[in-house]
């Protein structure tokens, strides 16, 4: 049932004292190791030595991805280069790429976390695991590799493209666990039925699925495409990558490794702390990272924490989906919501495919939301053109219930909006145009 059942399943207050001692250890490691956390403490007036409980947290300067990419290349790291072995880098499409590195040690916690949560996510030794995460600078792949190599299951490094492909190394060599972004497995289902393949043809049984956010109605679409249990893994490029937290079976918020990153929930505006249960942004502190420490690092991601006992028998703390990023949020006249609410919305209904498209255009100083969906094809094929307009409108009155803003919606023709391999590009921003 455990990978590392001790951590897994630590008393409450022995993890705390395990985060104070090594919380210590670390604030006075950054303080030695990297300028800029000497000289930012430095300029509050806080010194490793005022660090002793985990409260005192709090009082420690948060470090933020501007912060990251003003120190580029190296600037963060508390090693001398000949020490690291291994570099990625963050999956942005515009600007330097922000980079994060491993010393030896650092891989070989990083697989134990990978290992922890495929083990979590209920991979076994005798699995067939295909990882069709993109293998470049992106950690995903890497990180699921590594995690799954270390149980011993075995490895099809098809990486994400060529779907035809994949799927027919899916049949052929009986894979049982995928590992792609939720948006892909969507894209590979998609053409299995074009292959004319069912899921009866698949050995699957398991998918993890991370790198974005994945909704209850995205789950349950992937979950009855694949016939397999779809499980959601979380973790961003700064602090390593994959291996952050995962779900278990139970599907009730994401377990996170506490014994390496300290989470904290803060208003993004007032940077207070939030108590558990209560929405606002994500921060880590990584716990016992050696060559890029990060304290309260503010990820921008939107969820919140939960300390009750899981039916899984682990005491790790869970986190809720991620509702999506601070700089993700669209604001449309006073409204805030994020993408990921309204696909709740749009893939309830049978009619409708997993695929949308959100238009963000400025008319007469006002922004502007124009929603593409595609209707399944059989439905587009067959129904009215009536029958589209009500459909049209039952999922604008549904958005406007659940956001409060009229948004308008177009149906377009199945396959024309672009399928994803990875991280789904959904906003198409033309509001600087
Ligand atoms: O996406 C690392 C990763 C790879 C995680 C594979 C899981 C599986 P980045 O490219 O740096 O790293 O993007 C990190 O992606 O801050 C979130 O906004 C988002 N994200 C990652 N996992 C999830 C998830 C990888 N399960 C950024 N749900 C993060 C929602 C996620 N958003």
């Amino acid at each position: 049932m455990f990978w590392d059942e001790k951590m897994e399943k630590l008393p409450r207050d022995e993890m705390v004292s395990f985060q104070e001692d090594h919380l210590k250890k670390m604030v006075s490691y950054a303080y030695e190791n990297v300028d800029f956390y000497r000289q930012t403490f430095n300029d509050i007036g806080v010194h490793p030595g005022d660090i002793n409980r985990i409260e005192d947290i709090s009082r420690l300067p948060f470090t933020t991805k501007s912060d990251l990419r003003s120190h580029y290349p190296y600037g963060f790291c508390a090693v001398p280069p000949t020490d690291l072995v291994r570099m990625h880098a963050s999956s942005g499409t515009t600007g330097k790429p922000t980079p994060v590195f491993h010393t030896k040690k650092d891989l070989e916690k990083w697989i134990h976390c990978m290992a922890r949560n495929c083990y979590t996510a209920g991979i076994r030794q005798d699995d067939i695991c295909q990882i069709a995460f993109k293998y470049t600078l992106f950690t995903g792949a890497f990180g699921h590799h590594m995690g799954v190599e270390r149980i011993g299951a075995m490895i099809i490094p098809t990486s994400s493209g060529q779907t035809e492909r994949q799927i027919t190394m899916m049949c052929d060599f009986n894979t049982t666990v995928i590992h792609c972004t939720p948006s892909y497995a969507i894209t590979i289902a998609e053409k299995m039925t074009e292959m004319g393949i069912g899921r009866n043809s698949l050995s699957l049984r398991l998918g993890i699925h991370g790198a974005e956010p994945m909704s209850e109605q995205l789950r349950e679409g992937i979950e009855e495409k694949f016939g397999t249990i779809a499980i959601g893994d979380y973790g961003l490029t700064e602090l390593g990558g994959p291996g952050v937290s995962i779900e278990c079976p139970e599907k009730n918020g994401y377990h996170i490794n506490e014994d390496y990153f300290y989470p904290e929930i803060i208003d993004p505006e007032t940077l207070k702390q939030r108590p558990d249960g209560e929405t606002g942004e994500l921060v880590l502190t990584t716990l016992q990272k050696e060559a890029v420490p990060l304290i309260r690092y503010r990820t921008r991601d939107i969820t919140s924490l939960e300390r009750e006992k899981c039916d899984c028998g682990r005491t790790l703390v869970r986190h809720r989906s991620v509702l999506g990023r601070t700089d993700d949020m669209l604001i449309i006249r006073g409204v805030n919501f994020f993408p990921s609410q309204l696909e709740s919305i749009l893939l309830d209904s049978h009619e409708v495919s997993p695929h949308y498209s959100i238009h963000l255009t400025k008319e007469k100083m006002l922004d502007h939301v124009l929603v593409e969906i595609e209707p399944a094809p059989a439905y587009w094929a067959s129904a009215a053109d009536v029958t589209k307009s009500e459909l049209k409108r039952k999922i604008e009155n549904r958005l406007k219930d659940l956001i409060g803003l009229k948004i308008k919606i177009q149906l377009v023709a199945p396959y024309t909006i672009p399928r994803s391999e990875g991280k789904a590009q959904r906003i198409v921003d033309d509001r600087q145009a």
